[in-house]
């Protein structure tokens, strides 16, 4: 395992990564992020063993998700704790995690990728963030061969894109259900891995100011991206998303 701290594998714009950081962040765990372009980062995860990101390489092991890295560094002593300790509230942070990862993560990706992938001069800052000369001198080149293989390997099409609001859409109304009863946090105890679940996999529907990746900038959405955005904002789980990103998301 390399001393030090443990490095972060990343494509920038990704939600799943921004859940990752987040965890590791609120969880004081120090850590070196190593950002890829999307794809490119196929080299670095199959060397340690992994596939997609995020990965935590280091700390004596090879973390393959977000889910293994938010429970690793919610286990880690001295950190500040992301899930319950009782084993019911627990069980429901995790339960609720897992179907955000999939109804509201994959879905919010597909729409969002059906709006910008089409844009290459949005989608190129958001990928070549934080990423190492000389690839990043190369993204440009590269870009034209990504946008294929993401809508391919994302299967994003007109009719899927639109599907995919629909089940996050439907996502943000469980979630506002689910707050309706005036608690402040998913999980009653208080803030932790649910709500940083939510707000990350949310972000690209929501726009968040302080994303620990790189957004388009939302000035520069296209207009019907933008108008869904604004109308997400302002749903009781949207503006939830937005608060938690406003009170527990420090700046890096
Ligand atoms: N369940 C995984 C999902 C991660 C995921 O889908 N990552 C995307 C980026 S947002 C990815 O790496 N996709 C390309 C690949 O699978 O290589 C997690 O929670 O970490």
């Amino acid at each position: 395992m390399p001393a030090g701290a443990p490095r972060l594998l990343t494509v920038s714009l990704s939600h799943f990564c921004e859940k990752a950081r987040w965890a590791l962040q609120y969880a004081g765990i120090d850590y070196r992020e190593e950002a890829h372009l999307p794809f490119l980062h196929r080299l670095s995860t199959r060397r340690v063993g992994a596939g997609s990101v995020p990965v935590l390489v280091g700390a004596g092991a090879v973390l393959k998700d977000s889910e293994s890295i938010l429970r690793w560094a919610d286990a880690q002593p001295g950190a500040r704790r992301l899930l319950p300790t009782g084993a019911a509230a627990r069980s429901e942070a995790l339960e609720l995690m897992r179907y955000l990862d999939r109804e509201l993560g994959v879905h919010a990706r597909r729409w969002a990728y059906g709006e910008l992938l089409p844009r290459p001069a949005l989608l190129l800052p958001c990928f070549s963030a934080g990423v190492r000369a000389p690839t990043r001198y190369v993204a440009p080149l590269l870009l034209p061969l990504l946008r294929p293989l993401i809508r391919r390997g994302y299967r994003v099409t007109a009719a899927n894109a639109a599907a995919s609001l629909e089940r996050v859409a439907a996502v943000f109304e469980r979630i506002a259900e689910r707050l309706s009863d005036g608690r402040a946090y998913l999980i009653e105890e208080g803030f932790g891995a649910a709500d940083i679940t939510f707000a990350s996999l949310a972000a690209p529907l929501v726009f968040p100011e302080n994303y620990g990746g790189r957004l388009p900038p939302l000035p520069r959405l296209p207009a019907r991206m933008a108008e869904v955005v604004t109308r997400m904002r302002a749903l009781p789980a949207g503006t939830f998303a937005l608060a938690m990103y406003a009170r527990h998301r420090a700046a890096r």
